[in-house]
């Protein structure tokens, strides 16, 4: 057991290997603990909630929903704010508390199920259930390995509750395999297996989602996206919460305040409903990572529906603000319930009163390859690969981030065969989706389908040209994945595409600090998961060696 910091569930930890003193991203030891609290006690809430599912009883939408948000708080770069979480840890004790009432007998629970504590005992009892409680380093590797993989799910899953989708099986094995994480009965074998489920849910969770945002707004369609700015102020939204940019849009339509998406966001252009609001002017800037210095040059408020946020400079922290599971402390947060209507009004008046923005970049920005628009294309695409003219697809997913190393993405997809196109999900796609890499009889070689959870639609492509192909195996394909991976979105993305089969995924620009020897060994023997290396050497492997891909 430790009292210290110890945080490794992103790519940036501290040399590699956890953060102990602060965060690499901003977070403090405090919030760390009450974030380490809050985990902790969401696991508890899981226990009960599933021990009260076996006998037969139904757990509502609120614990489900409480146990997401819970989760996609404690994702890297969401939540800053020790005293938001503190409530969240007090919600969460007492729909436990209430949960408790409703089970038949508390035989054999866990300690987390059955703790309760006053504010006052939080750091405490914090200081004791950090991740280095659990003392076999493969097994506390494996717990966590699913815990990072149910926090993206968790996310996903939240962006579709607030449309008002819920697959109820996606929260129960949220809760019980939260619960699982507590059982010391588990062998690494049983962990591998959760961690493999854990894969098939997130392939669920990412499917309900995108029913959720396709029912709502259509089918993305290839869209051209502008860069620059027009001379009106702005509101800048950021982050994966399609619900929250419709009311967003729906309040500033005839204001005068136009709309712009930043990071994860872009994608929104290319949903058909959000192309009637004259006032959707753009994209501004590029990954989560630079936001400092282009949300001081943007000049107006933005709005941070989910992460990645960065800490902010005291110079634009009034101009930040945050809904959702985001939070900074000092930054404001607008409030608002699933089904609720949010009142940006505030953020409108500001507008009001800031200049527009300032120039970054002009140009555009094409996107919008989701899975029926890549269908309506297939007869081409096919023909394209038939002829030769496409050789091969490289997914490029995943995330970006600040690490010079990732250089290697850019020059990747600089140096790629002319006849090689790149499929991508998620903001990793800033690094080379403003190359101009051209394009190969119109299909352009870079085809984003949209944000990291859009990688569902990577997958559902890859098994259309299986079926086109008449393939038996996934990994026949003439694609190769080259993954960046940053925060826990990743993981799960990664354990969808382990589910789905495919093998020999590259991932970079580090492996994961909380892989064990052991843990990696497996991933490495059974799935083919691998690193990456120099730019020509790894190039030399997916085109020239049948090996790699
Ligand atoms: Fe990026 Fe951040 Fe979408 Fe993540 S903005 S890093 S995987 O939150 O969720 O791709
Ligand atoms: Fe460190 Fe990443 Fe954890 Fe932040 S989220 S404390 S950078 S490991």
């Amino acid at each position: 057991m430790s009292g210290k910091m110890f945080c490794w569930q992103c790519q940036e930890t501290a040399g590699g290997k956890g953060c102990t003193v602060s965060g690499v991203c901003g977070k403090k030891p405090d919030v760390a603990a009450m974030q380490d609290l809050l985990i902790y006690v969401t696991k508890g809430l899981s226990c009960v909630a599933t021990r009260l599912r076996g006998e037969g009883a139904e757990v509502g939408k609120d614990t489900n929903h409480l146990v997401t948000m819970n989760l996609f708080v404690t994702i890297t770069n969401a939540n800053f704010d020790r005293e938001a979480i503190e409530e969240k840890i007090r919600d969460t004790l007492s729909a436990k508390r209430e949960l408790l009432t409703r089970l038949s007998n508390t035989d054999g629970l866990p300690e987390a199920a059955l703790w309760d504590g006053k504010p006052e005992t939080f750091a405490e009892k914090a200081s004791e259930v950090g991740l280095l409680a659990t003392e076999n380093e493969d097994i506390r590797s494996l717990r966590e390995l699913i815990l990072y993989g149910l926090k993206g799910l968790a996310a996903y899953s939240k962006h579709a509750n607030a449309l008002l989708y819920d697959d109820e099986s996606v929260d129960a094995f949220i809760q019980k395999a939260l619960s699982d994480t507590l059982n010391d009965t588990l062998t690494v074998d049983d962990l591998i297996a959760l961690t493999l489920e854990t894969g098939k849910y997130g392939v669920a969770g990412m499917a309900l989602l995108d029913k959720a945002n396709t029912s709502a707004y259509g089918n993305p369609e290839i869209t051209t996206v502008n860069l620059g700015v027009r001379n009106n102020p702005g509101i800048l939204i950021s982050g994966h919460d399609l619900r929250d940019l419709e009311m967003l849009l729906e309040q500033t339509a005839g204001t005068g305040v136009d709309v712009y998406t930043h990071s994860e966001m872009l994608p929104a252009h290319y949903y058909p409903a959000f192309k009637k609001y004259p006032h959707f002017a753009g994209n501004y800037g590029n990954a989560w990572w630079k936001q400092k210095e282009e949300f001081e040059k943007f000049r107006g408020p933005i709005l941070m529906t989910t992460n990645c946020v960065v800490p902010p400079a005291d110079t634009y922290r009034d101009r930040l603000w945050t809904t959702g599971a985001v939070g900074v402390s000092g930054c404001r947060h607008i409030p608002g319930e699933y089904g609720e209507t949010k009142d940006f009004s505030a953020l409108i008046a500001q507008a009001k009163q800031c200049p527009p923005p300032e120039e970054l970049e002009q140009g555009t920005i094409t996107g919008g390859f989701a899975h029926e628009q890549v269908f309506a294309l297939a007869d081409k695409v096919v023909d394209a690969v038939k002829s030769g003219a496409i050789r091969k697809f490289v997914v490029m997913g995943g995330c970006d981030g600040r690490m010079k190393s990732r250089g290697y993405y850019t020059e990747f997809a600089e140096k790629l065969p002319k006849d090689a196109v790149i499929l991508t999900a998620g903001c990793a796609k800033y690094k080379y989706n403003k190359l101009n890499l051209g394009d190969i009889n119109g299909i352009p070689r870079v085809l984003d389908a949209g944000q990291c959870n859009d990688s569902y639609s990577l997958a559902l492509i890859a098994l259309k040209l299986k079926e086109v192909f008449q393939l038996d195996d996934i990994n026949d394909l003439p694609i190769a994945f080259n993954i960046a991976w940053y925060e826990q979105k990743a993981v799960i993305v990664l354990l969808a595409l382990l589910y789905l089969g495919v093998k020999n995924i590259h991932l970079g620009p580090t492996l994961p600090a909380f892989l064990s020897p052991n843990v990696a060994d497996v991933l490495v023997k059974n799935f083919g998961i691998a690193g990456i290396g120099a730019v020509d050497d790894d190039l030399n492997l997916f085109f020239w060696n049948a090996s790699a891909s």
